[in-house]
């Protein structure tokens, strides 16, 4: 019985570190606001996870259902070798993509990415156990550094699903899609999911459903803030937001404090005061229109090989060739 492999290139002091710097300037900042990756300790991941069951959140069931579809295609277009999964979590769609490697008997690799060590051996674990012959390489790191150079044997496809590009703020998005596309060689692959933009009040409605899974998802952020610089945050204070920036087009999440209040976060050397009402951004999910989806790969330096969609046109998966 095999065992996944799994490489941690996150150094827990520097992470501290980068939370520590992070929390001074954002929490210092006239409009306060965080990097969304700190959701996701082990209980964040799996609070992503239950987001994703939600009836609301209708990016990961259309994204499933576009992937279920054109599987094959992609297995028979790219006849990639290695798949690489940044921010895998779960890899619960990317099952759809090794079935259909599998059938094809070609894939030998399978490097699924994450920052949350918890999240990775679970499922890097499941994979090694469901596809027999299939390298696993899992690797603990943080997506937003910049990439190193990508491990697996060529042609290799980088994955990177569920909307995730849409955290990015805009410079720092065509920064990541271009050291994508300088890991890759000639001739290799990116797959990319995007939701797309459709009407605010199903978008609102993902980001702040009825059962307030996402309102505890966003306030995590908070707790581990607490756990690791002993911060003394009382999460139930502040208010879930969820509201769509027509200018900037995409949804801001934020957290609004119910009351005025001061909070000592020991780890960060700082005191942080909230006047009554007062809000900090935690994240930005941009969505996007398909064209512009198509000029930003092209900015990168890909070429769209294929565009699809579900029929609603709610989210979009582009394949991409270096
Ligand atoms: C995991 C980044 C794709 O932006 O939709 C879900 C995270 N935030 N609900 C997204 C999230 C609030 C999600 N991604």
């Amino acid at each position: 019985m095999s065992e996944a492999r799994i490489d941690v290139h996150r150094d827990p002091t520097r992470m501290l570190e980068t939370l520590r710097e992070d929390v001074r300037e954002g929490l210092s900042a006239r409009a306060k606001w965080l990097p969304s990756k700190w959701f996701y300790d082990a209980r964040g991941s799996e609070l992503f996870e239950h987001i994703t069951r939600l009836p609301e959140y209708y990016p990961t069931r259309v994204e499933r259902d576009i992937l279920r579809a054109r599987a094959g295609e992609v297995a028979d277009v790219t006849e990639a070798r290695t798949i690489v999964e940044l921010g895998s979590g779960s890899s619960e769609k990317t099952r759809l993509l090794l079935d259909a490697f599998a059938a094809r008997g070609r894939l030998s690799e399978f490097v699924p990415l994450d920052v949350s060590e918890a999240a990775l051996a679970a499922s890097a674990e499941a994979i090694v156990a469901d596809y027999p012959g299939l390298r696993v390489h899992g690797v603990v790191a943080d997506f937003t550094e910049p990439l190193e150079s990508l491990p697996g044997t060529p042609p290799r496809m980088v994955i990177f699903l569920g909307g995730t590009v849409g955290n990015f703020p805009p410079g720092e998005r065509a920064k990541f899609l271009a050291s994508i596309r300088s890991a890759l060689t000639d001739g290799e692959w990116f797959l990319l999911g995007t939701d797309l933009i459709k009407d605010v009040d199903t978008l609102v409605r993902a980001y702040d459903d009825a059962a307030g899974v996402t309102a505890e998802f966003n306030r995590n952020v908070l707790r581990v803030i607490n756990d690791r610089l002993g911060a003394g945050f009382e999460p139930e204070e502040f208010e879930h937001v969820a509201r769509w920036d027509d200018r900037n087009e995409w949804i801001e999440m934020r957290l609004r404090a119910r009351r005025g209040l001061t909070v000592n976060v020991p780890g960060a050397d700082l005191t942080v005061t909230f006047a009554e009402g007062e809000e900090l951004r935690t994240e930005i999910s941009a969505k996007f229109r398909p064209e512009g989806v198509r000029a930003e790969l092209a900015e990168a330096g890909f070429t769209l090989r294929r565009w699809w969609t579900d029929p609603a046109g709610l989210f979009g998966v582009s394949l991409a060739q270096a």
